[in-house]
């Protein structure tokens, strides 16, 4: 499933998906990759628009733009496509020396269908539209449309072709992530005559568990619809994906707009049949040409953002924070992904006007701290021997365990700091760092804004103690070099990460 194949096309290996239990990364030019990503708006990737975009991704340093391809604007008019748009975000992001994961605008976005061609929209007949229970006409299309899923497989191909007759050899593009939050608002199900004739048929073999000859609602009694819904999104864009494969088989994904915080209304509070944690295990069995299934957080809180993401870590799928807002507090949660094995984390709209400064400086710092750190932090990951440590207002200060030492971290005034007035002032909670073990003796400490502290496990009388910290920086290829020792102040009563954030290399008794 996630086979690395040496070469496609081209010279270079593919871009891949590696990994195994819930730990995956992508491979990209042979070396582990963790996607730092920003998104730009969803109307943006128009070349009069760009630069503002760039000028955010490249004060951002992330090593990956996420960019929209338009259905409506890739095929004009029927079989007739376009690929300029594409190609223009191709060659600018190699300008930039970042790697593009596109955006396939299809038949769904956001749980409705404003991206499909005019031509298509203005043919409710061969495109027919999702119904309600009334028999209403919304503004999505139905999932039973076999004539609009066959467009849809011809041209996201066309779009997989393209790329690969672009881009096989430098793989600017390392992933596309195919539909946009799928799903269908104003109904729980498809109620088209199509919908309804599926809906009391016979649920299909693989679903039916066990019980023959039943249909939908006596299979899933009160969840029918949902599942129903599930079902019928998740096979077709995986028979999207699957066309697209074929043509070029680039690591794909589909984001989803969550059910959490509280959501339980489907169609209404989220996309009914969209890869939401009640229906994922259906969604996964569905699914097999899509890679990974990502999560869109928007949230700042540490318990809500977990709630959402970890039920996606699972021995078939990574977590992977395929969009989350940009603000200073959510820069902690790419830290968090690391530390977990994840396939990466992105920030969407940040080509907004209205973003401050201060969210794009302290993004910017964390990744170019991160993106150093990767390649070593990665491997380490799989093996389950990286923590990360993340503030949480009215939690317990985090504490953590690597072998036989507890790491803990604290935020704010400490004890033993002789001027609380030098305590940095907090009014958002940014404390983020991961630990990592490199071997017995030796652990990398990175972060930001936090006091670590390394010590003994209880009821251990055995000699624990740190005996040297450097400060340094990790090279292209992965070789450690100190610039200072650390010792007394910034040593004595925990590791104290400054604000901007630092990378340590620490070594322990044994
Ligand atoms: C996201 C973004 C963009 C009751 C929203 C999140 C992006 C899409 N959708 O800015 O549209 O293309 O993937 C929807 C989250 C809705 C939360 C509703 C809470």
């Amino acid at each position: 499933l996630f086979g690395c194949s040496a070469a496609f096309g081209g010279v270079t290996p593919m871009p891949c998906m590696k990994g195994h239990d819930g730990h995956f990364h992508l491979e990209i030019d042979g070396r582990p990759f963790f996607v730092l990503a920003a998104q730009m708006h969803n109307s943006s990737a128009w070349p009069e628009y760009l630069p503002v975009f760039w000028k955010a991704a490249d004060a951002l340093s992330v090593n990956t733009v996420q960019a929209p391809v338009y259905w409506e604007i890739m095929e004009p008019a029927e079989g007739h496509y376009d690929f300029s748009m594409v190609d223009t975000l191709i060659t600018q992001t190699r300008t930039h020396r970042k790697r593009l994961a596109l955006l396939w605008f299809g038949t769904w976005k956001n749980g409705a269908g404003h991206y499909v061609p005019l031509w298509m929209k203005r043919d409710t007949k061969r495109f027919p539209r999702l119904r309600d229970a009334d028999g209403r006409q919304l503004d999505g299309m139905s999932p039973f449309g076999s004539q609009t899923l066959e467009k849809d497989k011809q041209a996201f191909s066309a779009l997989m072709k393209h790329l690969r007759e672009r881009d096989s050899v430098e793989h600017t593009v390392i992933m596309v992530q195919v539909e946009n939050e799928p799903g269908l608002l104003g109904t729980v199900r498809d109620h088209s005559p199509e919908a309804e004739a599926a809906f009391h048929a016979s649920v299909p073999a693989n679903l039916a568990n066990g019980a023959r000859g039943t249909d939908w609602m006596g299979r899933f009694g009160n969840d029918a619809a949902e599942y129903f819904a599930a079902w019928s999104v998740s096979r077709y864009v995986n028979a999207v994906a699957a066309a697209g494969k074929a043509e070029y088989p680039l690591p794909l994904y589909v984001n989803v707009w969550l059910r959490y915080r509280g959501l339980t209304q489907p169609g209404i509070e989220y996309p009914s049949g969209g890869a939401t944690v009640n229906v994922l295990d259906l969604w996964k069995r569905e699914s097999p040409a899509i890679d990974v299934i990502g999560t869109d957080t928007y949230t700042g809180n540490f318990a809500e953002y977990q709630a959402g993401v970890l039920p996606y870590q699972r021995i078939d799928n990574a977590p992977f924070l395929s969009e989350s807002g940009i603000t200073e507090e959510n820069a902690r949660w790419a830290w968090d992904m690391l530390s977990r094995g994840a396939l990466g984390a992105s920030v969407f709209g940040v080509d907004d006007p209205g973003l401050h400064d201060a969210a794009i400086r302290l993004h910017g710092a964390d990744n170019r701290l991160l993106a150093q750190a990767a390649p070593v932090l990665v491997p380490l990951a799989t093996r389950g021997d990286v923590v990360s440590l993340i503030e949480e207002p009215g939690a317990p200060s985090p504490t953590r365990r690597l072998g036989n030492w507890i790491i803990k971290a604290s935020y704010g005034t400490q004890w033993g700091q002789p001027d609380p007035s030098s305590a940095p002032i907090r009014d958002k909670p940014v404390g983020r760092a991961v630990v990592a073990r490199l071997d017995e003796i030796h652990f990398l400490v990175i972060g930001a804004a936090s006091r670590i502290g390394l010590t003994t496990a209880l009821h251990d009388t055995s000699l624990h103690e740190v005996r040297r910290v450097e400060q340094g920086e990790i090279d292209a290829r992965g070789v450690w070099h100190g610039t200072r020792i650390w010792n007394g102040d910034e040593t004595d009563s925990g590791l104290n990460l400054p604000p901007e954030g630092v990378m340590l290399r620490v070594e322990l008794s044994p």
